[in-house]
């Protein structure tokens, strides 16, 4: 850890509050509570499934501290419902369709009806992490570099693996190869930081119901230690950064324990109008999985996750101009995390302390 006792004391500033003047109104949403949250993780590793299934977790309701993440348009959250309904319907037939075009998505933190922050997050086509190359054309090449321009903005990194199913060969190289591929995309967005503030960085460690039947299994299986050197390659990044100010690993699930099974049959041919997956060969050949007929997702430690990159990105926003609302919205996302139990393992400035 090289955050020191300076980032410390910050970190304590900002969750308990300093006398400050507050910079805007109260019926005003202070521009700096707006979370940038970019997306590292090549495809088919769970970025989609995870995204939605928000509906079934960080938006499902309140948490204790009446804080609540919303479509700020309620026909928007409608259409979000509807979505989600109809995708987990599909998720019982056959796999997601690949993302070929990067959704941006807003969510609204509330605190009843009055606005604390904005989440804006973006997903990316994971073919960009396994397809392109030096040799690939110009297309591609500006496809990779205006990419690489919104993970140097972010304020919020996530950084999604896909747990391997087993410890057989097929599945560890595959964990391998994820490894290294998000380990040269995030040290490139540090590399190239473009935001003057120290950026949040959250390990995902996806689909650990795979191979885990359930939470206290899961648990048992992966101490923060097991989780540090499984996820070491990134893990010695984000604590060697100066330019990350806060870090965590999350192992986290969309569709939760005991609900998916897997595929028979990898489909012969894609469904109508979809496109056909855009598999790589770091891809290839992973277990499609399905939701259990007539069963809908139950997202584990996906609220947690997102409740702390949300709480994080606020923290690590520039001291000035920022009112005592952002701390006390951070003070109280933090008593939230402790009451959910979230399960995480911190990795720079603790925020479970
Ligand atoms: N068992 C299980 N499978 C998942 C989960 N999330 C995703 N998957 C599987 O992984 C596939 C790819 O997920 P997707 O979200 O489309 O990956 P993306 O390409 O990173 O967006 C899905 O079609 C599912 O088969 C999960 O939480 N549990
Ligand atoms: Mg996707």
């Amino acid at each position: 850890m090289n955050n020191g006792p300076r980032a410390e004391n910050r970190l304590r500033e900002w969750i308990f509050g300093t006398t400050r003047a507050p910079h805007a109104p109260p019926d005003k949403l202070d521009d700096l509570a707006e979370v940038r949250l970019e997306l590292i993780g090549r495809e088919h590793s769970g970025k989609t499934a995870l995204r939605v299934c928000y509906c079934k977790g960080p938006l499902a309701g309140p948490q204790l501290s009446g804080l609540e993440l919303a479509a700020a348009d309620p026909r928007v959250m409608t259409r979000r419902m509807v979505e989600a309904l109809e995708t987990y319907r599909d998720l019982n037939r056959g796999g997601l369709p690949s993302t070929i075009d990067p959704e941006e998505s807003d969510f609204t933190l509330y605190l009843a009806d009055e606005v604390r922050a904005v989440l804006r997050l973006r997903e990316v086509v994971g073919q960009i992490l396994t397809h392109t190359t030096p040799d690939s054309d110009e297309k591609q090449q500006e496809q990779y570099r205006q990419y690489v321009g919104h993970l140097t903005r972010a304020d919020a990194l996530q950084v999604v693996v896909g747990c391997p199913a087993s410890d057989g060969p097929a599945d560890l190289d595959r964990f391998e190869a994820d490894l290294m591929v998000t380990a040269g995309y995030l040290r490139e967005a540090l590399k190239v930081r473009a935001a003057p503030t120290p950026v949040a960085v959250q390990l995902l460690l996806a689909k650990v119901d795979v191979p885990f039947a359930g939470a206290a299994e899961a648990r048992d299986a992966l101490p923060d230690d097991r989780l540090r050197a499984m996820l070491g390659r990134l893990v010695r990044i984000v604590e060697g950064s100066a330019k990350v100010g806060m870090a965590a690993v999350f192992p986290v699930s969309a569709f939760g324990f005991g609900t998916a099974v897997p595929a028979a049959d990898p489909p012969a041919a894609p469904p109508a109008g979809r496109p056909t997956g855009g598999f790589s060969l770091v891809s290839e050949g992973e277990a499609e999985y399905l939701l259990r007929p007539g069963v809908s997702p139950v997202p584990f430690n996906l609220t947690a996750a997102v409740w702390w990159a949300l709480m994080a990105g606020l923290l690590l926003k520039p001291a000035d101009g920022r009112g005592p609302r952002l701390a006390d919205t951070a003070r109280l996302m933090a008593a939230d995390l402790e009451a959910m139990g979230a399960w995480f393992v911190p990795l720079k400035a603790d925020a479970r302390t």
